[in-house]
């Protein structure tokens, strides 16, 4: 067995936008020697901010990879985007790693997305740290942030530190393990002396406290913590890292990442309470073949195994694959199976990734996460594996978008260039969806929220050259008849010169069920209407279908009987009766009280109990009926129907409502009758375009 896989440690560093996770990553490199100087995202000068949209807007979008070594430690970090917009990338990159790193600001405390984070490393089972980031800023309180952690979290945060001041006074951290006092001097250089005169009291307590949990997670360290003999420094780690592991607790730190401080021991606390690969255990996955549950160790011998779970497109060199391996070895050159696309794949470098830089590795396994760019089949949830000894890992489901726009080229003969590049985009992100109207004709693109779009935009932008403009989304109404219309006569004839053009038609308009589209009634009896000249008849009817006498939407759910006309021997036509036809019909539509349908939607809100009635209140004003509520714990679930045209930017007015705390997905159910109002303004609309 590789003894490095031991040493080896793949974190992700979660919270929510903001916290200070990227400068954490950057702090984490300094200490570690890959950089010479602090990276600052302010600056623009991050290594793990470095994609063009992120300097611009000073915060991540995407997941970065990079790795350093630690006292004889090799540590991959993913940074995370923090920000509700890239949620998806986040929670698919989390399954790359091992651990994971909750960044918390000491200032404002657990904000929404920390909660995610931490429901996302519960769901992946990752033992964590927390890290109380900002600590030199002002307002920073360390005892009123961890407070409000320890009431909202579980696993119980327990100390392992406490602040030396705080704010512009802060000056490090006591080590409740060793109670040594570590000071940092400019730029973080660290020196280490007694803990402050004011604060041994309070790391007395503390480190009782301390001592408590972590004889509380294991039996024989209990104990002996019961008989009132004294825990040792050793045994005091070992039960750290044995209940950290575990996840009986999770460990809580300080210190402020900009300033690079408490940052060396956050990084000897990675090597200690985070697992490596081996400690994190086997993976489960199914036999594509029997379809039965079979595992993975980590173990180099074993056949390869690994998941994507990041996809990055690149105009030049192409897609490349992020995987992370779980099992075997895998070696520049080789080929392996992919088992979700049920495809031999074929891959020549190995590449690592350090921020923006790529370069070539001799060889992947456990633990390990590297990219191969230019696989032919492979996206993001794929599993890769030895076509020997197939194996298919679970792959997330595709989380559900909140707002869709209607994207237009800003250049006419773009349409084609945006269709290709943006699906090259689209494996990035599998949360971007595209379609087509198929009545309005609009590109739609649909997302997580108004940010999610308008970066994509930058990147169709930067990386192909196309430059879109984003629309709100036009309904796809349609109109129909409320009555019907008995005997509507039109006679078409024209007399200019030469041949005249001359046919009538007698239509029954009457309407018909919802759904049911159209219905042609051939009823003709005599010989007023030669029989060659009904299917032009039908044919006029239906090109006059697609755009009704109210706004120009599609008209459906109408029948016509063709019971009579007449017709003449040189001048009828086929053409002729087309025209009749088709004027027949709009005027039978004018006289059947014409109406608009609309797309009714299916919502489910989820909120907190709080909000539910402020929530429910809104879905009223909105036009929205709702049909039940269900309590899950602390939250409701709302289920509603309502119209489409009333939820085109639900998404930001939920957040504002809930604070974050909201959640919706929405579905087509059915076409109704647009209110009599409602049909005026889009009919005025429309007017006006
Ligand atoms: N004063 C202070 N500012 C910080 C600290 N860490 C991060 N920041 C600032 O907080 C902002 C967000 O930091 P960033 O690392 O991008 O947060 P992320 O969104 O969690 O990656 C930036 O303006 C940072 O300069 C810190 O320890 N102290
Ligand atoms: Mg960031």
């Amino acid at each position: 067995m590789d003894e490095s896989v031991k040493e080896l440690r793949n974190i992700a560093l979660v919270g929510h936008g903001g916290a200070g996770k990227t400068s954490v990553a950057e702090a984490l490199l300094f200490t570690g020697g890959v950089t010479t100087r602090l990276g600052r995202v302010d600056d623009g000068n991050s290594v793990m901010d470095f994609e063009p949209e992120e300097v611009r807007r000073k915060g991540s979008i995407s997941s970065a990879f990079h790795q350093y070594a630690w006292k004889n430690h090799l540590v991959n970090i993913i940074d995370t985007p923090g920000d509700a917009n890239f949620f998806s990338d986040t929670r698919s990159c989390l399954q790359g790693a091992d651990g994971a790193v909750v960044v918390v600001e000491a200032i404002d405390g657990v904000k929404v997305q920390t909660e995610q984070a931490w429901d996302l490393a519960d769901q992946f089972k990752m033992a964590r740290l927390v890290f109380i980031n900002k600590m030199d800023r002002e307002r920073a309180d360390f005892f009123a942030t961890f407070k409000e952690i320890a009431e909202t979290f579980k696993p119980r945060p327990i100390l392992v530190q406490i602040p030396i001041g705080a704010e512009e006074n802060f000056q490090g951290v006591v080590d409740l393990v060793t109670q040594k006092a570590h000071f940092y001097g400019k730029d973080g250089k660290p020196s280490t002396g007694e803990v402050p005169p004011e604060l041994q009291d309070q790391v007395a307590s503390e480190r009782e406290a301390l001592v408590e949990n972590i004889a509380e997670a294991d039996d024989a360290l209990l104990e002996k913590y019961l008989d009132g003999q004294p825990l040792t420094e050793e045994e005091l780690e070992q039960g750290l890292r044995a209940g950290a592991l575990a996840r009986s607790f999770v460990p809580v730190l300080c210190g402020s990442a900009t300033k690079n401080m408490g940052v060396d021991l956050l990084m000897d606390c990675i090597n200690v309470c985070l697992p490596s690969p081996l400690e994190r255990g086997a993976r489960t996955g199914t036999d594509p073949d029997t379809g039965e549950t079979t595992e993975r160790k980590p173990d180099p011998e074993e056949a390869f195994s690994a998941l994507v779970f990041k996809t990055v497109a690149d105009p030049y060199a192409g897609r490349l694959s992020i995987f992370r391996v779980f099992s075997g070895t895998l070696m520049p050159d080789s080929s392996f199976y992919n088992a979700s696309k049920e495809t031999k794949e074929r891959c020549g470098q190995l590449l690592q990734i350090a921020g923006r830089e790529q370069t070539a590795t001799t060889k992947a396994g456990p633990g390990d996460i590297v990219a191969v760019a230019k696989l032919k089949e492979t996206t993001t949830g794929d599993t890769l594996c030895s076509d020997a000894n197939r194996i298919r890992f679970q792959s997330l489901d595709p989380l559900p978008t909140l707002i869709a726009y209607a994207i237009e080229p800003k250049s006419k003969g773009d349409e084609d260039k945006i269709f290709t590049s943006l699906s090259k985009l689209l494996e990035e992100d599998p949360t971007l969806q595209l379609d087509r109207d198929a009545q309005t004709k609009q590109i739609l693109i649909s997302g997580m929220g108004q940010i999610h779009i308008e970066t994509m935009v930058e990147k169709l932008k930067r990386k192909f050259g196309v430059e879109v403009t984003l629309n709100t989304p036009r309904i796809p109404y349609k109109e129909t008849i409320k009555h019907g219309a008995k005997g509507v006569v039109y006679r078409h004839k024209k007399q200019s010169g030469g041949r005249g053009q001359f046919a009538e038609v007698h239509f029954d308009i009457t309407p018909l069920e919802e759904g049911k589209g159209f219905e042609f009634e051939q009823a003709l009896v005599g010989m007023n209407v030669p029989r060659n000249f009904v299917p032009a008849v039908e044919k006029g009817i239906v090109e006059a279908m697609s755009s009704g006498v109210l706004a120009g939407y599609p008209v459906v759910d109408v029948k016509v009987r063709f019971y009579d006309g007449k017709s003449h021997e040189v001048d009828s036509s086929e053409m002729a009766f087309k025209i009749a036809a088709s004027m027949c019909f709009k005027q039978g539509l004018r006289e059947a009280k014409p109406t608009m349908l609309e797309p009714i939607m299916n919502l489910t809100v989820t909120v907190r109990e709080e909000y539910m009635g402020d929530v429910i209140g809104d879905l009223n004003s909105r036009r929205g009926k709702v049909l039940g509520m269900e309590s899950k714990g602390k939250t409701q679930v709302i289920q509603a129907q309502i119209p489409m045209a009333e939820i085109l930017r639900y998404a930001p007015d939920l957040t504002s409502m809930t604070g974050g705390r909201g959640s919706f997905t929405s579905e087509f159910d059915h076409y109704a009758e647009v209110p009599a109002h409602i049909i005026e303004k889009v009919v005025a609309q429309e007017k006006k375009e």
